[in-house]
C-alpha cells in the first residue's frame, strides 16, 4: 500500500532521557495537528530529528529510541551537535530566517554553515530514500530543507514530491543577494508542487525563478527540465474545532477555574480590559515595537491608565543565536522602563511572561482577553491570530493584526495595522477598546466562519489533492522520451541502414544558449564529434540553422559537413555555397527603426542583423518587461508583415522577422531531393524546427530538445543529452 512520507526538521514528538530511561511525548503544534490525519492513516511515516544529538546516545539508547518512536510512526535522522550548530542555528536561523523575513542586517552568510546545510539535507535525503517505496507521496516542510526535494528527485525521479514553505518567500530584490540563490531554487524545483501561505510569496518565488534561473513560467507552472513544477498558495489553518470546544469547556467550568483564569477574571471584574499578545521571542514578531507603541498609546490616551493591561507572553526560542539574546535584553529593559514610568500602587501596565505555557493556560489567556494585539513585523502566516478567533465562543473580542502577517490577507474583518506606525497602533487600540459589542460580534462571526471551514485538515487535504493532480501534468506530453528502448531502437536502426542523413539544428540543440550569440562557438569536442559522424560511411551530416552564412562560414567553412543557413536561404555542399531561395531585403529599412525603439525601451535587448532577417534578442532582459514588450512588438509587427510577405518567428528568447517564403522545412525538402536516404534523424529545439518535424518523411526520427509542445515524435532533455546520443552513433 502506498504511503505518505512527511518530512520536517523536528519530529512531532519530544524525546527526553531521564536516568537512561526514555520519555516520549507527542507534540501538539499546528503542523503536527494538521498532519495528524495524513500521518495516522495507512502506513504513513514522519521523518525528522528527534531532538537528541548523536553524542548523547549510545548504541543501546539509539536502538531504544528507534523502537519507541517507530510506535509513533516516526523515523529519526541522526544529527550531531555540530550539525545542529551549523545547519540549524547557523544556516537556517542566521541566514535563511532573517533574509526571508527581510532582516538583511541580521543575515550572516558563512561558507561553513552552507556546507553543513548541504550535508544535513543529504542526511535527510538518505533516510527518505531508505524508507521510500515506489508510489509513495513525499511532503517536505519548511526552510531547513530547501535542498531536499531535488536530492530525493535525483535518486527517485518518479517520486511525487510536495514542498511547503511556512515562512515568507522574499521579493526578488532580497533573494538575489543570497550567495547560493541558484542552488536553493534548483533544490526546491525537485518538487512537483510548491506551496506557500499566500499568493504574494508565490509570486515572489516565481519572479526569482524567472530572473535567476531564466526559466519559462506559464501562470503558475514552471517548465523545468523534463517536468512541470506547479506553484500554488495554501493558507494554513488551525484545528478550529479543538480550540473552540476546549474554550467552551473552560468557560463552562465555573467552579474549578484555573488560578490563572481566576486572576484574569478578577482583573476584568474591576472594569479593566485585557490586551493579549503571544509570540515566540523572535525579532520578526515586533515585540519591542509593540511595547513602545503601547507607551505611545498611554501617553496619547491617558484616560486608559489603570483601565487596560497588556498581557504579553513571549515564548523562549533559539536562545543560542545572539540576535535572540539581544532581543530578550531589549524586551526586559523596555518592559521595566514602561512599567516604571506608568505603574501605580494598584496597577502595572504590562504583565510580561518569558516562558512557555501549557496548552490549557494558553486557552485561558485567549478566552479572557478583550483584545488580541498580534503585530509581527513579518510573519509567514501567524496561527496565534487564528487561535484567538477560534476561542471566542461568545463571538466577542477584537483582533488587531499586522498587515505584515500572511494571516491578514484572509482576516479582513480584523483591525489591520501597519506595525511600524505608532499612530496606527494607538488609533486601532482605542477603536478596539471602544468597539460596540454588536460590531465585535459581526466581525468575529465572519472570521470564525472562514476559519472553521478552511481548517488545518482542509489545508493538508487541499495540498495533497493538488499534489496528486500534479502527477497528471507529468504525462501531458505526447512525444516519447528518447531514452531506454527508444534510444536502443534508434541506434540499432542507424547501424542497420546504408544511406544515412543527420539534420541537426545548432543553437539550443548542439550547444546551449549564451547571452551573446557569438559566444556559442563550437568547441573542439563538438568538432571532433561532427567530424567523426561525417567520417562514417554513407553518412551525411547537415547543420541547419537560422544563423547567417558568414558566421557558419567562419565556424564550419573548413569542414566537410553540409550547411544550411539563414533558415534555408543558403546551402553549402561540396565546398560550394548555393542560394536556394532568392529573397528581398528592402523591408528591413522599415522594420529596423521599430526594433530600435524597442531596444531603447527594454534594457538588455539587442538587434542581430542577418542577411535575410532581423532578430530582436531579449535573453538578458527583465522577464516580465520582455513579456509585455514581445506582446507589444507582435501587435506592431502584425500589420506590417502581411503587406511584405514576412513572418514573425518566436524563438527561444528571440523574435525574428524574415521572409515567409523561406523556412527550414522547405530547405530540408531541398536536401532530401538530392538523394534517397533510408535513415533520417532530425533534431531541433525551437519552433523554427517544427517546420522540419512537420515535413519530415514518416519514417524519420524527429527529436525535439526540451519538453514543450511539439510535432516531433521524440523529446530529449538538453543539448548535453543530444551530444551523448550522437556519440552513441559512433
Ligand atoms: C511558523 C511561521 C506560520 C505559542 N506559545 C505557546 C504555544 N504557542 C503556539 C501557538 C501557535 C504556535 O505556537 C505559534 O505559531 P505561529 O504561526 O504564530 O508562529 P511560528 O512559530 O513563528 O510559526 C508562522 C507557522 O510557522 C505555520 O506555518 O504561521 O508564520 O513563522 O500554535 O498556539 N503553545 C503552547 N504554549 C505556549 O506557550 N502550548
Amino acid at each position: 500500500m502506498n504511503k505518505t512520507i512527511v518530512i520536517s526538521n523536528r519530529l512531532p514528538l519530544q524525546v527526553s532521557i531521564l536516568d537512561a530511561s526514555l520519555k516520549i511525548t507527542p507534540s501538539v503544534g499546528g503542523l503536527a495537528t494538521g498532519m495528524k490525519s495524513v500521518h495516522a492513516e495507512g502506513n504513513g511515516i514522519w521523518i525528522g530529528w528527534s531532538g537528541i544529538p548523536e553524542e548523547k546516545l549510545n548504541t543501546e539508547l539509539s536502538k531504544k529510541i528507534t523502537k519507541e518512536i517507530q510506535k509513533e510512526k516516526c523515523v529519526s535522522v541522526p544529527l550531531t551537535t555540530q550539525d545542529i550548530e551549523d545547519y540549524y542555528e547557523g544556516f537556517s536561523n542566521r541566514a535563511l530566517w532573517p533574509l526571508f523575513h527581510y532582516f538583511m542586517e541580521y543575515t550572516k552568510f558563512e561558507q561553513k554553515e552552507w556546507e553543513a546545510y548541504k550535508r544535513v539535507n543529504q542526511k535527510f535525503a538518505d533516510v527518505v530514500i531508505d524508507n521510500y517505496e515506489e508510489g509513495d507521496t513525499i511532503w517536505v516542510h519548511d526552510y531547513q530543507l530547501l535542498l531536499l526535494p531535488q536530492l530525493i528527485k535525483d535518486k527517485r525521479p518518479n517520486a511525487t514530491i510536495g514542498f511547503f514553505l511556512h515562512i515568507p518567500f522574499p521579493s526578488y530584490e532580497i533573494f538575489r543577494t543570497f550567495p547560493w540563490r541558484k542552488e536553493i531554487l534548483t533544490g526546491l524545483l525537485g518538487a512537483d508542487l510548491l506551496g506557500f501561505h499566500t499568493y504574494d510569496y508565490e509570486r515572489h518565488f516565481l519572479s526569482s525563478v524567472k530572473r535567476i534561473l531564466r526559466l519559462e513560467v506559464h501562470f503558475n507552472e514552471i517548465s523545468y527540465q523534463d517536468r512541470i513544477v506547479k506553484v500554488d498558495s495554501f493558507p494554513m489553518g488551525i484545528d478550529y474545532d479543538k480550540f473552540h470546544s476546549i474554550a467552551l469547556e473552560h468557560n463552562r467550568k465555573n467552579k474549578e477555574k484555573s488560578e490563572l483564569l481566576n486572576r484574569l477574571e478578577e482583573h476584568t471584574l474591576n472594569g479593566k480590559k485585557l490586551i493579549l499578545s503571544i509570540d515566540r521571542m523572535d525579532y520578526t514578531k515586533g515585540i519591542p515595537n509593540r511595547i513602545k507603541a503601547f507607551e505611545y498609546f498611554l501617553d496619547k490616551y491617558p484616560d486608559y491608565k489603570e483601565k487596560v493591561r497588556l498581557v504579553m507572553l513571549a515564548v523562549p526560542s533559539r536562545s543560542n543565536v545572539p540576535q535572540y539574546q539581544k532581543l530578550k535584553r531589549e524586551t526586559d529593559e523596555l518592559v521595566g522602563r514602561i512599567n516604571g514610568k506608568f505603574a501605580t500602587v494598584s496597577w502595572t501596565p504590562i504583565w510580561y511572561f518569558y516562558r512557555s505555557m501549557p496548552f490549557e493556560k494558553l486557552i485561558d489567556l485567549y478566552i479572557s482577553s478583550d483584545v488580541a494585539l498580534i503585530t509581527p513585523i513579518r510573519d509567514g502566516m501567524n496561527l496565534v491570530a487564528k487561535e484567538y478567533v477560534a476561542t471566542r465562543t461568545n463571538t466577542d473580542g477584537v483582533l488587531i493584526l499586522s498587515e505584515m502577517a500572511g494571516a491578514s490577507l484572509e482576516m479582513n474583518e480584523a483591525l489591520l495595522i501597519n506595525p511600524n506606525s505608532f499612530e496606527d497602533f494607538a488609533e486601532n487600540l482605542n477603536h478596539a477598546l471602544t468597539m460596540p459589542l454588536k460590531e465585535q460580534q459581526k466581525r468575529m462571526t465572519f472570521l470564525q466562519k472562514r476559519l472553521k471551514r478552511y481548517n488545518v485538515e482542509k489545508w493538508a487535504e487541499e495540498f495533497l489533492k493538488s499534489l496528486e493532480n500534479s502527477k497528471q501534468l507529468k504525462n501531458t506530453y505526447t512525444a516519447k522520451k528518447m531514452i531506454g528502448e527508444h534510444e536502443v531502437n534508434l541506434i540499432t536502426d542507424y547501424h542497420q541502414n546504408k544511406k544515412r542523413l543527420l539534420l541537426l539544428d545548432y543553437d539550443g540543440t548542439l550547444v546551449g544558449f549564451k547571452d551573446n550569440p557569438q559566444d556559442a562557438k563550437p568547441d573542439e569536442k563538438l568538432y571532433t564529434l561532427l567530424d567523426n559522424l561525417q567520417k562514417q560511411k554513407n553518412t551525411t551530416v547537415v547543420l541547419i540553422s537560422g544563423r547567417d552564412k558568414e558566421t557558419f562560414k567562419n565556424w564550419f567553412g573548413h569542414k566537410n559537413y553540409d550547411l544550411v543557413t539563414d533558415h534555408g536561404v543558403w546551402l553549402y555542399q561540396n565546398n560550394e555555397w548555393v542560394i536556394i531561395e532568392r529573397l528581398k531585403t528592402d523591408w528591413m529599412h522599415n522594420i529596423r527603426p521599430i526594433l530600435e525603439t524597442f531596444v531603447d525601451r527594454t534594457p538588455g535587448t539587442f538587434i542581430e542583423t542577418k542577411n535575410y532577417s532581423l532578430a530582436w534578442h531579449y535573453r538578458k532582459a527583465d522577464p516580465e518587461l520582455s513579456r509585455t514588450r514581445t506582446m507589444e512588438l507582435n501587435t506592431v509587427l502584425t500589420s506590417m508583415v502581411t503587406n511584405n510577405d514576412l513572418s514573425v518567428l518566436k524563438g527561444n528568447k528571440v523574435i525574428e522577422i524574415k521572409s515567409s517564403s523561406v523556412n527550414k522545412g522547405r530547405a530540408m525538402s531541398r536536401v532530401l531531393m538530392n538523394e534517397d536516404y533510408d535513415f533520417i534523424t532530425v533534431i531541433g529545439d525551437d519552433w523554427t524546427d517544427e517546420y522540419m518535424f512537420e515535413e519530415a518523411p514518416e519514417s524519420a526520427y524527429t527529436i525535439k530538445v526540451g519538453f514543450t509542445k511539439t510535432k516531433a515524435k521524440y523529446q530529449i532533455k538538453s543539448p548535453e543529452k543530444v551530444i551523448q546520443l550522437l556519440n552513441k552513433f559512433i
